[in-house]
């Protein structure tokens, strides 16, 4: 047996992995430095599901088999929806799509993640192309701007020595501790701090005018809309000082900056413009193409990749799914009770469905509601194939142990294609395919072929290859007498997986007791939860960290404005005793 394989999870590293003696550990060499996190040192202690159940009682799993195959035989084929989330990242989760989009089933669109950040950045750049870690590594300043790297991106940390360190976050975070220069930014308004960054580096002749010249010859019109901000009362809105402001650009100068985003800057409505402001700032410091310079935030994890499979379906949004307008429900890799904005919504429009299938790891609220569960094989016991959203290495996923429990997915796919007189090709086809997208480096390990190291060296991907910059100021206004919720990562679990978070966390001037219950309530409905006091988060927000269960009883399933993804932090909550 291949004791190699790469950790599954929805994360930023993507590390390798290497079974020996019966544990799993990272590799000496490349970004992992002999390290994994809690999530994967732990990761055989989290119980997973190792029977199948029909409503309620136990079955075998051929028995678990027959009874899908049987719901559905017996559900008209467009009222069949797969809702497929992404608790493993290998390429192989990929094949039910074939068989759901050949049966005539619906499938879905959108993004519960990144996909507001990504519509800003291909609308601006014309790709999503990401800034890999080895270029984070050449860089002499990085600038976290909406990214908690101690909790979501460990492996980037020991990168950071000896470069010099700014933060942008309302949270006070562990990197935030130790930057040269931290900004306890005002939750949503870093795109006017985006467009008065440009507006400043401008009037001090910092733009770096040969590269805009021939990359983004409009940037003087970007210059006049960005002279549209008020300064003063922006200033104030944002809770930044001038002083910030000039000591951004005086670190920044003449230097290799890495501008690291996470999704927590998009999780707006207008959240793809918060990127594209983001972008622009970058452009006018002329960060493109160059080594250890650019904007790296979640790139598209399947660029340099085709799909083997059929996935030509109707789809519905992942966000605001109308689950009721179907009988069957099939649900892979996903905890939508949780993890979907509106979880009243979510919970109504699930309670109408004759049918929930449920295919993951573990129990939780969604394994709770369906009907039928069909036990996943975990990444030890299957194999596949994985790329990362943030280094360019593609990585194979070997079956390390035996198992005898759950299924694979390539395994029910090809039974419920053979049973439906589906064509699908065999496992290694498949597996081949994925592998013949790598290039063999120096080290032995694989990379995408297609991706380079340094995107946009020639200029842009959009018609003219130059940046498009924004045109319209569309700044939108919040509500003033409520408080922001931030719902970020938390380090202990992945979203729904492992140790889940049980509170909600204020500034102490808000005066809640430590652990007292309190009412967070929104527009969208309520939950109950212990205060936690905390100095880092600023008195004006509260912080419920994604995977709370009832976080999302107070997010809204309304869409980004661009990119068709959900907007977290978005409607504003109030706190109260009891
Ligand atoms: N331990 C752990 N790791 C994970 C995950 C997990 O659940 N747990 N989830 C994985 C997934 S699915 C993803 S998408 C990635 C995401 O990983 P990150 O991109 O790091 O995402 P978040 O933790 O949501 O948010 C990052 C930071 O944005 C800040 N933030 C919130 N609102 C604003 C704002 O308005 N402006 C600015 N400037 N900052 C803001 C938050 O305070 C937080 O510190 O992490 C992956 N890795
Ligand atoms: N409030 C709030 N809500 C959020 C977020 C937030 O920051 N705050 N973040 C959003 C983001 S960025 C994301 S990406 C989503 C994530 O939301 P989900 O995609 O729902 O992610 P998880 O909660 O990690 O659930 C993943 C599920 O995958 C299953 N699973 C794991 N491995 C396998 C496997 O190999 N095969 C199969 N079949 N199943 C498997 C596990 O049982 C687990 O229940 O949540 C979003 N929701
Ligand atoms: S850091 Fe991320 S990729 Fe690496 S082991 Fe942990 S969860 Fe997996
Ligand atoms: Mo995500």
């Amino acid at each position: 047996m291949n004791n190699l394989t790469a950790c599954p999870l929805d994360c930023y590293d993507a590390c390798a992995i290497n079974q020996s003696d019966g544990k799993l550990k990272a590799l000496k060499h490349g970004h992992t430095q002999g390290f994994l996190c809690p999530h994967l040192n732990h990761y055989e202690k989290y119980e997973q599901i190792s029977q199948p159940r029909y409503m309620g009682k136990e079955i075998s799993l051929d028995e678990a088999l027959i009874k899908f195959k049987e719901i559905l035989a017996a559900t008209n084929r467009d009222e069949i929806l797969h809702y497929r989330g992404f608790g493993n990242f290998g390429l192989m989760q990929g094949v039910t799509d074939h068989f759901f989009a050949s049966h005539g089933a619906i499938l879905t669109d959108g993004s519960l993640c990144d996909g507001a950040g990504e519509a800003g950045i291909i609308a601006g750049r014309g790709s999503n192309k990401n800034m890999p870690l080895s270029e984070i590594a050449k860089s002499e300043v990085v600038l976290f701007w909406g990214r908690n790297p101690h909790v979501t991106n460990s492996h980037i940390l020991p990168l950071l020595e000896g470069k010099t360190i700014i933060v942008i976050d309302p949270v006070k975070t562990k990197i935030a501790k130790i930057a040269e220069l931290y900004i306890q930014i005002k939750p949503h308004t870093d795109i006017s701090l985006a467009m008065l960054l440009c507006r400043f580096l401008h009037i001090h002749n910092g733009c770096d005018t040969e590269f805009l010249e021939e990359y983004a010859s409009e940037f003087e019109e970007y210059y006049e809309l960005t002279q549209g901000i008020r300064i003063k009362a922006t200033l104030e809105e944002m809770d930044v000082t001038l002083g910030q402001i000039g000591k951004i650009l005086e670190l920044v100068k003449n230097k290799k900056v890495a501008i690291v985003c996470g999704v927590g800057v998009q999780k707006y409505s207008d959240g793809a413009d918060v990127l594209r402001a983001i972008d622009a700032f970058a452009v006018m410091l002329g960060l493109f193409g160059k080594e250890g310079c650019g904007v790296a935030y979640l790139g598209n994890s399947k660029e340099g990749i085709t799909s083997p499979f059929n996935t030509k379906a109707k789809r519905v949004s992942k966000v605001n799914t109308e689950f009721d307008n179907y009988k069957t429900v099939f649900i892979q890799g996903s905890n939508p009770l949780s993890q979907m904005p509106n979880s009243l919504r979510v919970k109504e429009s699930l309670s109408k469905v004759e049918k929930i299938v449920y295919f993951g790891l573990y129990e939780n609220e969604t394994s709770e509601a369906a009907h039928l569960i069909i036990p996943a094989k975990s990444f030890l016991h299957k194999n596949d194939i994985r790329t990362s959203y943030s280094h360019n290495a593609l990585m194979k996923m070997n079956r390390v142990r035996e198992s005898d429990s759950g299924i694979s997915e390539y395994d029910l796919s090809s039974y419920l294609c053979r049973e439906f007189g589906i064509e699908i090709e065999s496992e290694e086809f498949y597996l081949s395919h994925f592998a013949s997208f790598g290039i063999q480096k120096t080290d032995s390990s694989y990379a995408v072929r297609e991706r380079e190291e340094i995107p946009y060296k020639n200029g842009f991907d959009t018609k003219t290859k130059e940046f498009q910059f924004l045109e319209e100021l569309d700044i939108v206004p919040t509500q003033e007498d409520s408080l922001f919720l931030i719902t970020p990562k938390s380090s202990r679990s992945l979203n729904s997986q492992f140790k889940r978070e049980e509170s909600v966390y204020m500034h102490p001037s808000l005066g809640f007791n430590e652990n007292e219950e309190v009412t967070i309530s929104s527009a969208c409905g309520s939950v109950k939860l212990k205060a936690k006091n905390c100095d880092d988060i600023r008195e004006d927000c509260v912080l419920i960290y994604s995977g709370t269960k009832g976080v999302n009883n107070l997010t809204s399933s309304k869409h980004s404005l661009e990119g068709k993804n959900a907007i977290f932090q978005e409607e504003k909550v109030k706190v109260a005793r009891g």
